[in-house]
């Protein structure tokens, strides 16, 4: 029944127990779904070539990380990591398992061009979807992500908004419907010069139509995860908001668009340096919010692992040593207790690039 406190389904009770498992105080989310083209950019940086045995390596790497699930809660994977073994014929998925990490799995085809639009994206990936989605499940993933992007120099156009909205509410309710918990994930990039008031107006905008959308698709809210992008100025804006400034303008934004029966609020890191997306999450959590407000980062946690790596062997437990201690400081600000003391001159890097497509 509409009004029953918890919608009838097979899957509802699964769904908020996952849904909550991954919300849980002090972890969040490692993103390690870069499809092919994208891991093959990661793996040039350090000189490798995009092969499916380095890709194995490095995704070994990060998954059999001593200790991570103290940290993590929950890892989203591309396809073929989830269907990859270790090189001694582990399932990566058992890897997460056995540290309580809920595996999950990226279930978009990616953007392509928006005919009509100023020059806009939409997401690939709704046909299908529901048998894929059952698929999903039976190897072990609990839950889904789908990435959207709005851009804000290209309008963004009523027409994008609507679409990136209708494209995440159709997957949220197929998803819902196989058993994966669904993040939606609208990312509204941080390209151009506009200010954070822009930010937020966007933002504003784009998560009451996915909200209405949502709603329309008869998605449980307690079974879903927001990610994200935290509300900043544009990357080329002529001036940086501070972490307090940046958590005060989310928080804002959230607090009007996001009923508080979501659990959880897993922020993308967007292109920001590694140490500056644990502040901002650090400064989200000096007051208690409505929701678990954490992370689910993949460049702002990977970047450090990478660099360490260099695709050696040898430096392979150096490298999760690195992955271990990025977990380690977003666990901390997702409890509001995190100190930048002693980090490195690379965490504070940024990653962004500019006009960046996936
Ligand atoms: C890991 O990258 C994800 C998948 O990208 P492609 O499908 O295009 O290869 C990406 O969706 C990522 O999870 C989010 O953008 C968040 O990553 P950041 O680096 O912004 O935290």
């Amino acid at each position: 029944s509409r009004v029953s406190v918890i919608r009838a389904g097979s899957y509802s009770e699964e769904l908020v127990k996952t849904a909550k498992t991954i919300a849980s105080p002090g972890r969040g989310i490692l993103a390690i779904d870069e499809s092919n083209a994208t891991c093959g950019k990661r793996l040039a940086s350090i000189g490798l070539d995009n092969t499916e045995a380095n890709r194995q390596a490095y995704r070994q790497l990060l998954l059999t990380t001593p200790g991570l699930g103290q940290y993590i809660s929950g890892s989203i994977l591309f396809e073929e990591t989830l269907y990859q073994s270790t090189t001694d014929g582990k399932k990566m998925v058992d890897c997460l398992r056995e540290q309580n990490i809920v595996p999950g799995i990226k279930v978009d085809k990616g953007l392509v061009p928006l005919p009509g639009s100023n020059n806009e994206s939409w997401c690939q990936g709704l046909d299908g979807l529901a048998s894929r989605s059952a698929e999903y499940y039976s190897q072990g993933a609990r839950f889904a992500k789908w990435r959207t992007v709005v851009s804000i120099p290209c309008g963004p156009s009523a027409l994008a908004v609507k679409e990136a909205a209708w494209g995440l509410a159709r997957y949220a309710a197929i998803s819902q419907d196989n058993g994966l918990v669904p993040i939606v994930e609208p990312e509204i990039l941080l390209d151009g010069d506009h200010s954070i008031d822009t930010t937020l107006e966007v933002a504003e905008k784009v998560w009451a139509e996915v909200f209405y959308y949502l709603a329309e698709n008869n998605v449980m809210f307690e079974g879903i995860l927001l990610k994200p992008s935290m509300v900043t100025p544009g990357a080329d804006h002529k001036e940086k908001a501070s972490p307090e400034t940046v958590a005060k303008y989310t928080l804002t934004m959230l607090k009007r668009r996001v009923p508080p029966a979501v659990p959880g609020i897993m922020f993308l890191s967007g292109g920001q340096s590694e140490m500056e997306a644990t502040l901002n999450l650090h400064a989200m959590n000096q007051s208690p919010n409505p929701w678990h407000v954490s992370f689910s980062y993949a460049r702002a946690l990977q970047n450090s692992v990478l660099k360490t790596w260099q695709g050696r062997p040898e430096n392979a437990e150096a490298g999760q040593k690195a992955l271990l201690e990025r977990a380690k400081a977003n666990s901390m600000a997702q409890l509001g207790k995190y100190s930048a003391d002693g980090e490195s001159d690379d965490a504070k890097k940024g990653m962004f690039v500019k006009g960046y497509t996936y």
